[in-house]
């Protein structure tokens, strides 16, 4: 038999493709109706990595793409294992991550006889959560479609694609020569500005005399990181991120301004706001203050840079848009300008200072109420180091970390996005660990997000990650009740305490090693104990119920005295008659 008349079943032809597409790895978690592909993924080499539950094999596959700028895959099974897997789908569409999810499906020629786990219209829900989903019809189709995919996945504004196989597709077989090719599997544009744009950028820049750099999502790559170090280097223009986007200068950077909200806190350290701003790969939303004006100000000049030209001008005109690639838009300015820029005397190093903004805010490391979240998230930092992978879960608890920890390159924060999902970072933590096994990943987490995915401690014991969880344990989610709390009074909570429950034995029933610590000077031993075992390790860290984080404060918003509004928690005021 020819190579031609070798007969394939879709699960091979499945796998087949993703091998030519370079994936390596696929999260899932076992259904029957994918046995056909999982089998094609064991001839084709490519690792199966199991599961709990398939929101958190998703949120694996999300972070497998982030932190390698590459591809993530999760498979799940059709009906329940795919509505569990929504929540990972929606999270991944709006922070524009690149993750093909193949969703099983009950045969094809079976609709409408309420077959096994059948019955819904998958791609007709997944499309609104999803940058493109399709349902493949014939197993012939696979090759193309699932290239298609992949390709729709990775390039312009990235995003997850939900690829649904039905079982009779990928159990059927074809001869090789009648299955399409996977083609275009290699194609990645790089849009870079024109030479008229990079001009206009110099032209903004040389009229600045406070520029600040915002990176975002789009910005956050190895050769970003270079371009942009490059040109800070270059043109001494301090830059801010937002969280995820943290690390792209390396660590301790002395133009690194830290988070962006950073910019909105300026006036209190005395200094004046930036004149423009340069959106890297940013999009404007809630995390950089919305309509508020507060994190880009509203009288400053912006240039947005972005693959997604359609984003560009979101809340606000654009002085100059940009649809392109942020490291080449970087790369064009520098070689347009020659080395000439003009500088901007101490305003450089003084808008980095607000780094170093919760500085000496917290005084007391502890209470009779507990350790103060700041103090020991800044306690785990400093056992940490700046070289790990972060992921950051929980509302406060994430928002605590990520003002404490240092991070030495680009894809080593994981967080929240726009879903504001809870839940995600156990996920992330794994998919980062299996891109990076030699790298450290740490996992912080408050004491309620750790209950959406705890059974994932089982996968990573299961596979032996030496992963070190930390939960910042308030008993409450903590966020809400300090949100009630400001709005309603002290004693105000509604659905919003949680018990004294230990995790830390939970962690150690999955056969993690595990510690609670209910002191400030136990953190760093603890801490010292988690990292070299080389095991699954768990550090819960009681900490002070009746600590607000800034954050919360500055998203519930206020009413200005006199003004005729209702507040809005989280969203803006509306006028009230
Ligand atoms: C999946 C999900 N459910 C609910 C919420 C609403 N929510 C936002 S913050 C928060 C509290 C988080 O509590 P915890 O994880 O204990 O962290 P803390 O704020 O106490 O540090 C909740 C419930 C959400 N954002 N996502």
């Amino acid at each position: 038999m020819t190579q031609e008349d070798k007969r394939l079943t879709g699960g091979e032809l499945l796998a087949n493709t993703l091998a030519a597409a370079g994936v390596k790895r696929v999260f899932a978690l076992h259904g029957g109706h994918l046995d056909g592909f999982f089998k094609g993924c064991v001839e084709a080499d490519i690792d199966l990595m199991d599961f709990r539950h398939e929101a958190a094999a998703g949120h694996a596959a999300d972070a497998f793409a982030r932190v390698t700028d590459g591809l993530g895959v999760c498979a799940i099974t059709a009906g329940p294992g795919f509505t569990n897997a929504l929540t990972a789908i929606a999270n991944a569409w709006l922070d524009s991550s690149p993750v093909l999810f193949i969703i099983g499906a009950a045969p094809l020629r079976e609709i409408e006889t309420n077959p096994l786990q059948g019955g819904i219209d998958q791609v007709a829900a997944a499309r609104p959560l999803a940058k493109w989903a399709i349902s493949v019809p014939v197993t012939e189709r696979i090759p193309d479609l699932t290239a298609m995919a992949i390709r729709k996945a990775l390039t312009g504004r990235k995003g997850p694609v939900v690829l649904e196989v039905p079982i009779d597709v990928l159990h059927a077989s074809v001869r090789a020569s009648q299955a399409t090719t996977p083609c275009g599997l290699a194609t990645r544009p790089t849009p870079a500005p024109s030479p008229l744009e990079a001009r206009r950028f110099l032209e903004l820049l040389a009229a600045a005399r406070r520029p600040v750099v915002i990176a975002g999502f789009e910005a956050v790559s190895t050769r970003t990181g270079e371009a942009l170090t490059r040109f800070t280097d270059a043109a001494k223009v301090p830059v801010f991120a937002k969280t995820q986007a943290m690390g792209l200068l390396g660590a301790a950077h002395p133009l690194d301004g830290g988070a962006a909200a950073n910019l909105a806190a300026l006036p209190m350290l005395g200094l004046p706001r930036p004149d423009l701003v340069i959106l890297l790969g940013a999009r404007l939303g809630l995390l950089l203050g919305g309509r508020s004006g507060s994190v880009v100000p509203h009288e400053a000049r912006v240039i947005q840079v972005h693959s997604d030209a359609g984003e560009i001008g979101r809340l606000r005109d654009i002085d100059l848009p940009i649809a392109a690639d942020p490291a080449e838009t970087l790369d064009a300015v520098m070689a347009a300008a020659h080395g000439a820029f003009p500088g901007y005397g101490d305003w450089p190093a003084r808008a980095a200072g607000a780094r170093r903004l919760l500085t000496g805010a917290y005084p007391d490391r502890e209470t009779p109420a507990g350790i103060h979240p700041h103090h020991a998230a800044a306690a785990v930092a400093e056992a940490v180091g700046s070289e790990a992978i972060w992921t950051l879960d929980g509302g406060e608890a994430a928002s605590w970390a990520g003002g404490a920890i240092t991070v030495s390159g680009p894809g080593r924060v994981l967080t929240h996005g726009y879903l504001g999902c809870l839940g995600t970072g156990l996920g992330y933590a794994i998919g980062a660990q299996a891109a990076y096994p030699n790298r450290r990943v740490i996992h912080v987490t408050g004491d309620g997000s750790m209950g959406f995915h705890v059974q994932e401690l089982d996968t990573i014991v299961r596979h032996g990650m030496p992963i070190v969880t930390v939960v910042l344990n308030n008993q409450a989610w903590g966020m809400c009740l300090h949100g009630q709390q400001i709005m309603f009074g002290q004693n105000y909570n509604v659905l919003t305490r949680l018990g004294g429950t230990c995790y830390a034995d939970i962690a150690t029933a999955f056969g993690c090693v595990s510690e609670r610590v209910t002191t400030y000077d136990a953190i760093a031993p603890a801490m010292a104990r988690a990292l070299s075992c080389g095991r699954p390790a768990f550090v819960e860290i009681m900490t002070d119920q009746d600590a607000i984080h800034p954050i919360t404060l500055s998203m519930l918003g206020t009413v200005d005295k006199g003004a005729k509004e209702v507040q809005i928690p989280y969203y803006e005021n509306v006028p009230a008659d």
